[in-house]
Formats: C-alpha cells, structure tokens, sequence
C-alpha cells in the first residue's frame, strides 16, 4: 500500500517515542512510512523529502523531534500538507524546550503540536487519523468504535478500583 502518512524523527533516540504513532497506524491499517531526517544535521536531506512528500502521495506528515527541536517548523515551511508535531522529551530540559521550539511558530507556518513524548506521540497518531477520516467513511466508524472503547476502558477502571474496596 502506498504510504500516507509520513513519519519523521530528529534521530533514531527518537524512536522508542515515535512508535507510539506507529502503533495508532497500524491498529487504524494506514500505510505509513518513517525516516530520520535531522533538521540541523541533514537540513537538505529533510527539505529534499519534505519537498517530494506531496507528489508522492503523502497527506500528512508526523514530525517528532527533541531539544531545540525545528524538525516539524522546519517541515511546515517546506510543505501545504498538514504537518503534526511531537515534542521529544530527550533532552535535559524533559521536552519543554522541544514543547516550545515545536508549537511557538510564526503566523502563516502552523505545526499542529501534541503534548511531549509518548502521549504525545499516541494523539498525533489519533490527529492524523482524524484528518484522514474526514474523506474515509470506514476511518470515521473505526474512530466512532475508538472512542467507544475509550469509554469502556474508564467503566473498567472505576469497576477495578470499586472492587479493591477503596
Ligand atoms: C534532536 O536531538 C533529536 O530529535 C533527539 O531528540 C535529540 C538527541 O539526538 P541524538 O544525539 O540522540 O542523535 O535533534
């Protein structure tokens, strides 16, 4: 299947969080393909697949990166498609420099940013699903069948926590 989403991280550190987006694909079964495309350290690597993401067939891209973290910046400047951004949590700092590096961008470039590190990662899954739903009928019933569990899964939670007789 012909990817959909791309997936870009500022190092393959990155990973252990960038999977969580993968695991959201997967359980959604979009076609995805994944990279390590630095913003500081390959910038006309990053800017050469950014620049082609659209022609070949990509209609959305997922960029997680940690520290002074301009990968997903730097990737809304190079493209219309939709970019989400993960904010790393690998730096001394825990993410909140990636957090602010990734969300404060300059009108007119917008980088949809998620919350830092794996939670993060889930919902830019989530997002992208949620984008991609808008012109897929079955993705929208399988979000619909998501949040259903959502709920479920917190009735269960409450149910644990009322046996242990707390
Ligand atoms: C960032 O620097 C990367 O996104 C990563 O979060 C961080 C550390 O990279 P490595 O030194 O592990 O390659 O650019």
């Amino acid at each position: 299947m012909k990817p959909v989403v791309g997936i870009v991280m500022g190092s393959d550190s990155d990973l252990p969080v960038m999977q969580e987006v993968v695991k959201v694909l997967k359980q959604f079964e979009v076609s995805y393909e994944i990279g390590v495309y630095s913003a500081h350290r390959s910038p006309h690597r990053t800017a050469e697949y950014v620049r082609s993401a659209r022609d070949r067939g990509l209609k959305i891209i997922i960029a997680g990166a940690g520290g002074a973290a301009h990968l997903a910046g730097v990737t809304a400047a190079e493209t219309t498609l939709p970019v989400i951004g993960v904010p790393i949590d690998s730096s001394p700092l825990s993410g909140f420099d990636s957090l602010l590096a990734t969300v404060q961008m300059p009108p007119g470039v917008p980088v949809a940013t998620m919350g830092v590190g794996k939670s993060g990662a889930t919902n830019a899954g989530i997002f992208a699903i949620e984008v991609l739903a808008l012109s897929d009928e079955n993705l929208a019933k399988r979000l619909v069948d998501y949040k259903a569990q959502l709920e479920v899964s917190v009735a269960e939670k409450s149910r644990k926590i009322s046996e242990q007789g707390v």
